[in-house]
């Protein structure tokens, strides 16, 4: 029997129930009230850290009322649930997302100011809640924001990672990592200490038959560690629903120490033990697409798996509906391969657990998953070795070769004889130690797949998983185009925008249907319209040149055109093609006489971004920016006509910051690379243009606002096999600009050319995989181009308005809608409508 207050006694729980402030005077008493009591804390020791913890309890509580009721809600109405498992969730700051979804930052404005504090200043108190490396852990994020706003019954369920991603400090020109020990003061986490699982690992299988004579495996005499639960709301935008985000934290399971070994004097093995259970949440992988292989990785992932699962499966045994319904109550999305894990998981707790046989337990598993494709790029697809998994998870990978067989046979009876396809498609890679493709058995136990751009589901269709779609059909496969929250990314990152956007549609509703963007192109021609909208940006631009001068001391001149390229550090992004555009800019200008340079389009080429801890390549090309950055701010011919600028510690709330500020944003993937990029939305949308291949989401942005409102230029995707071939058997010849650049940085005015030889090799002697010498020359051509287009400043508005208008398809609304209708059958559950109290 559940804990409950008896039902005499409820009319009295009732009338004491918290009840949320809804006037600027009472917001305030919550705030001082929080200062004094929970933080104990006086009006003389009050500093902007106290105001913060005040001001996010006081909507904390807000937040935790409409929490409790939407899922007391949905525990009545047990409708479908989507379950979002991803190992990331780069949330970034809560407080002014809370406050702008609950609607009451007015209020908040205001009352914070009657007790000395700004707002703004309060806001940046917060630390940044960063669990993701990049684009895949951000779309989480926002995912998790269009859930709730869209009232979908939906958790998300991730680790709770003691260390986040590291702190990016840049000293020398280069890249040093800082722990990022975020959990000081989490007011937004809840402790579920009585929500607990017993995680297995090692220990081994035994078969027995039972009385009628069925065989039984039972995983066995493994060790096990706890998994404690640990929530944080997630506000919907307009709404009252307010969604959960589960996190786990691991914890030896026999609590403090074993006690065993601590009376017999093996003090320190007992710490040792918690330790290495503790361990297991402990730190984020710092790497974005690029995997790894590391057995405490996959104990993170079956951990996280085996903890969402068993609570899944709880709360729908609760319903005590029969197995079958199990897929008309639960979707659980996979956001790539990690958790995999999650699909031998649920059929070792159907089989082994409830006693399901094989096939009814495989055709609930297929109907619940569906699985999300991030990346084509081979060095990304997870593979995890049979030695590793077989002393990990030893039951588990009898169940994957269960699946692989049982698979294979079928497939021998479709395709007859056809010995390599049954190679080609087997979860067991045949190598020296063979291997399981993690990717190959998350699309053989979903019953969709989906790539997020149209482009990558193509090639997903025809490359990685060409011979799956003989298997299945090509229905299995599918797009979804990535989104992006309109709250975030144009309400909060950029109030003004939004408001004379309100002002012009006549109320905010486009930041809940972003279609109604397209109304703004009635406004073209209004003189008013025009002129508050060019404010913005520059105001918005010399928001960042203050940001960018507190940070980097470097001066810029908010008038040049800012061109930012922003995202993590990856050969395959190449930052390297923009910095070697830069250095031959500074060339061309240090040739040009006094009276050239004055006809010269000033610009200011802004860089940020995090490398893997390992990855050397990328590191360099983080120093050379550094480097190139030091010479050009330095030299005193070039001026305000050209400043660089790398930015440290690139993330979410910094980005909401530079998202606003761009004229130029750099979108540069060599092309069938970047499998959406979100962050081209982004900038988009608040109203900046984009350089771009013809690559991911790019190519839908150019469907949506015209060819002549985007500047693309490169190689496409169809031509890379060749040229790559061409490298390495056809005559190269290097192009004589990006020789010149090359000739510079080897003979030093970068410093130290010895530090960028590699880089430079990897493209003249090691066959330019990423084919930077290729798209060169029409890199620098559309860059100039874009300098003639600048001068022109009516018509760069125009083209810039029309693209904010023509932005409403690339909401995370809209992605998330075709989620639920295309993959997992869902219907909102919006709020009841309360009757007075
Ligand atoms: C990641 O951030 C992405 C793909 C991955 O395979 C991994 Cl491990 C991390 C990114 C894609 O590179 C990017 O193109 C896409 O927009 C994003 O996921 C969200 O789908």
């Amino acid at each position: 029997v559940e804990a409950s207050i008896p039902e005499p006694q409820r009319e009295a729980w009732k009338k004491f129930s918290a009840q949320e402030f809804s006037s600027k005077e009472e917001f305030e008493k919550e705030v001082v009230r929080h200062i004094e009591t929970t933080l104990a804390r006086s009006l003389f020791n009050c500093d902007e850290a106290a105001a913060y913890a005040g001001t996010a309890l006081a909507f904390r509580d807000r937040l935790v009322i409409e929490w409790n009721k939407t899922q007391q809600n949905q525990t009545f109405a047990d409708p479908k649930r989507v379950y979002y498992l991803s190992l990331e969730f780069l949330m970034g700051r809560a407080l002014d997302n809370a406050m702008l979804n609950v609607g009451m930052k007015d209020i908040a404005q205001e009352g914070v100011s009657e007790l000395g504090f700004r707002m703004e200043d309060i806001i940046s108190q917060e630390r940044d809640a960063a669990l993701g490396n990049g684009g895949l852990g951000r779309l989480a994020a926002c995912f998790l924001d269009s859930l709730a706003t869209l009232n979908y019954p939906a958790w998300g369920y991730a680790l709770r990672y003691r260390y986040g991603i590291f702190k990016q400090e840049i000293i020398d020109g280069y890249q040093v990592e800082i722990p990022d020990y975020w959990l000081d003061f989490n007011p937004w986490e809840f402790p579920r200490h009585d929500v607990t699982v017993d995680i297995q690992f090692y220990g081994n299988v035994r078969k027995y038959m039972d009385d009628s004579g069925k065989q039984w495996s039972v995983w066995e005499n493994g060790e096990i560690v706890n998994a404690v639960a640990y929530d944080a709301p997630i506000p919907g935008y307009g709404t009252k629903t307010t969604n959960n985000l589960r996190l786990w934290s691991s914890k030896a399971s026999h609590g403090e120490f074993d006690f065993t070994k601590f009376n017999s004097g093996e003090y320190e093995a007992s710490v040792a033990d918690q330790q290495r259970a503790e361990t297991i949440s402990a730190v984020l992988y710092p790497n974005d697409s690029l995997e790894r292989g590391k057995e405490l990785r996959l104990k993170q992932q079956y951990f996280w798996c085996a903890a969402s699962l068993s609570d899944i499966v709880r709360r729908f045994k609760k319903s005590k509906k029969p197995w079958s319904e199990f897929p008309n109550q639960v979707a659980i999305q996979l956001n790539d391969t990690h958790p995999t894990l999650a699909i031998p998981e649920l059929q070792r707790i159907l089989i082994d657990g409830e006693g399901l046989d094989w096939e009814e337990a495989w055709s609930i598993v297929q109907k619940t998953f569906g699985y999300t494709n991030h990346t084509v790029l081979p060095e990304a697809l997870e593979k995890w070795s049979v030695p590793l998994i077989q002393h990990l998870l030893p039951r588990h990978l009898q169940i994957i070769y269960e699946i692989n067989a049982r698979f294979l046979q079928w497939v021998e009876k479709k395709f007859p004889k056809d010995r390599d396809m049954l190679a080609s498609v087997s979860i067991i890679e045949e190598t020296q130690p063979k291997m399981v493709r993690m990717a190959y058995l998350a699309v053989i136990g979903s019953h969709k797949v989906n790539g997020v751009a149209e482009l990558h589901s193509d090639l997903i269709k025809t490359t990685i998983f060409k011979d799956f779609v003989k298997i299945y059909g090509p229905d299995k496969f599918t797009n979804v185009t990535n989104g992006i929250t309109p709250r975030r990314w144009l309400h909060q990152a950029n109030p003004r925008l939004s408001e004379l956007i309100a002002n012009k549609l006549g109320g905010y509703d486009f930041l809940t249907d972003l279609t109604l963007l397209h109304k703004l192109e009635n406004f073209l021609d209004d003189k008013d319209f025009r002129k508050e909208f060019q404010e913005i940006k520059y105001a918005n631009k010399v928001r960042l040149a203050k940001y960018i001068k507190e940070a980097q001391g470097i001066s810029v001149n908010p008038a040049s055109l800012f061109d930012i390229q922003v995202k993590r550090m990856h050969e395959y992004k190449r930052q390297q093609l923009n910095v070697f555009g830069v250095i031959h800019r500074y060339l061309q200008l240090k040739d040009m006489s006094p009276e050239e340079r004055k006809k010269v389009q000033p610009r200011v080429s802004i860089f940020g971004g995090k490398a893997a801890p390992g990855y050397w390549m990328a590191k360099t090309v983080i120093h050379l920016i550094n480097q190139v950055s030091a010479v050009v701010n330095a030299d005193k011919d070039i001026g305000d006509l050209l400043k660089v600028v790398f930015l440290e510690d690139y993330n979410v709330s910094k980005a909401e910051i530079i998202v606003p500020a761009s004229d130029i944003s750099e979108h540069i993937s060599t092309a069938g690379t970047e499998a959406s990029g979100t962050s081209n939305m982004k900038f988009v949308l608040n109203g900046g243009l984009v350089i771009g291949t013809c690559d991911g989401a790019n190519i839908e942005i150019t469907r949506e606002v015209g060819e002549d409102n985007i500047f693309l230029f490169g190689n496409l995707a169809e031509d890379v096999e060749d040229l790559r071939h061409a490298h390495f058997y056809g005559g190269f010849e290097l192009d004589s600009q990006l020789q010149r650049v090359f000739d510079e940085i080897r003979n030093g005015r970068f410093g130290d050319a010895g530090q960028f030889s590699a880089l430079v090799n990897s493209i003249v002697e090691h066959g330019d995989y990423y084919l930077v010498s290729d798209d060169f020359q029409s890199y620098v051509e559309t860059q100039n181009k874009i300098d003639e287009a600048y001068k022109n400043q009516e018509e760069w508005l125009t083209k810039t308005i029309t693209c904010v208008a023509r932005m409403g398809f690339f909401s995370s609304d809209r992605c998330i809608e075709e989620y639920a209708q295309e993959i997992w059958n869902t219907e909102p559950l919006p709020p009841p409508k309360e009757n007075g109290a």
